[in-house]
């Protein structure tokens, strides 16, 4: 047998031993409760962020058969209206050519027809952007350089990104010839040469 002293101090010993371990698992649970309920404030965060209105669009236009043009068109909610900006290659050098969004995000035909006539939720006659009565989708004329690129950068309040008036999942068609602005209902500006459609993008925080 032990001495007395020695059994107590074995005790005492395994005594603390064990609440020492009954401590580390309440840390344990404490902290699992601690990382579920940031997992659900998290998840509540992503639903809220998920019903929040869309800030951005996007469009990527690529060439219908035996075409080669091609670019991308971004569409961002502004206090003033949806700025629309696009960077466009593969144009013949110094021409313009039509530029509007479509009532149709379909992509089922190889000359782009499918995407239907111009994106007219009002009933308006066709014209240019900075008219009153327009069509929607009426974004007048990109102009291309001698290298055959263009750029096109102007805010919109005619578009948005919900309502009657919305453009997600709409059609977007960059055309072989000018666009007149007056033609009725297409401003003659004949076959299309790259098309896309328009979706939800992600706005990426500055790094
Ligand atoms: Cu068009
Ligand atoms: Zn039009």
């Amino acid at each position: 047998m032990f001495p007395n002293h020695v059994l107590a101090k074995a005790f005492a010993i395994s005594f603390a031993a064990l609440a020492t371990a009954v401590l580390a698992c309440n840390g344990a649970l404490l902290a699992a409760a601690q990382d579920k309920d940031e997992k659900e404030h998290a998840a509540h965060e992503h639903a809220a962020a998920a019903s929040k209105a869309i800030d951005k669009a996007v469009c990527v236009l690529a060439p219908t058969q035996g075409n080669e043009a091609k670019g991308v068109v971004t569409f961002t909610r502004q206090a003033d209206g949806i700025l629309i900006e696009a960077n466009l290659e593969n144009l013949k050098p110094d021409t313009q050519h039509g530029f509007h969004i479509h009532e149709f995000g379909d992509l089922t035909s190889p000359d782009g027809t499918a995407l239907g006539g111009h994106f007219n939720p009002a009933g308006a006659p066709h014209g240019a952007p900075d008219a009153d009565a327009r069509h929607a989708g009426d974004f007048g004329n990109v102009k291309s350089d001698a290298s055959g690129k263009a750029t096109y950068s102007r805010v919109d309040k005619h578009i948005t990104f919900d309502g009657e008036d919305c453009i997600l999942g709409r059609g977007m068609v960059l055309h072989e010839k000018e666009d007149d602005l007056s033609t009725q209902p297409t401003g003659n500006a004949g076959a299309r040469i790259a098309t896309g459609v328009i979706g939800v993008a992600q706005i990426k925080k500055p790094q």
